[in-house]
């Protein structure tokens, strides 16, 4: 089922997210809300904190060269661990959780991961490019960190300006 993506600023999205414990039914189902959650928001990545479930759980779904975005290239990361990284990159990121607003952010370049996979089985990735990217901002959400946190003071007023702008036009829309 579809579920509603809290957004900036509901407090349960600084949570700290508690390790997922047991691999049932009810995981999965959590996972497939999830994954049905994101692509109807046009997501990329999705942690569970973003339909108001604190577990450590998130789906990584990068589009492949053609822009497709195919549901074998679905990741399902419990509990994740990263290992070790390398390097440094900046990219225009997003968030369901704060739409409409993008800014450039600093990531590691690659990173190795360890984690659990649906069924409870320890798996390993290494990762560079845009999913290193997206695994480095999922596991912020289980931390209860959102990527506008890492804006310098400048833009983070530029957001915060955006954000007065975006409610004003909701309540005239409204009225
Ligand atoms: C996290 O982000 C991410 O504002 C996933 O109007 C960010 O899926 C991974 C989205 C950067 C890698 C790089 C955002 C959709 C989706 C919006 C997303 C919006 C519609 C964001
Ligand atoms: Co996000």
């Amino acid at each position: 089922m579809i579920q509603t993506v809290i957004t900036y600023p509901d407090k349960r999205l600084k949570l700290l997210s508690l390790p997922v414990e047991s691999f049932d039914n009810t995981l999965h189902r959590l996972l497939d809300d999830m994954y049905e959650t994101m692509l109807a928001q046009n997501g990329i990545g999705l942690a569970a904190i973003q339909i108001a479930v604190p577990l450590r759980a998130l789906i990584i779904n990068i589009p492949d060269e053609e822009g497709l975005q195919l549901q074998k290239t679905l990741l399902e990361i419990i509990n994740p661990e990263i290992t070790a990284t390398q390097g440094f990159t900046t990219y225009q990121e997003g968030c369901l959780s704060v739409p409409g607003f993008y800014e450039e952010i600093d990531r590691h370049e690659t990173l190795s991961l360890t984690y659990q996979d649906r069924n409870g089985q320890t798996q390993t990735l290494h990762a560079q490019g845009l999913l290193a990217i997206a695994i480095q901002h999922e596991i912020d959400h289980l931390e209860g960190k959102l990527f506008i946190e890492k804006l310098s003071y400048i833009k983070r007023k530029k957001f915060e300006k955006e954000l007065k702008k975006r409610l004003k036009e909701e309540k005239t829309h409204r009225l």
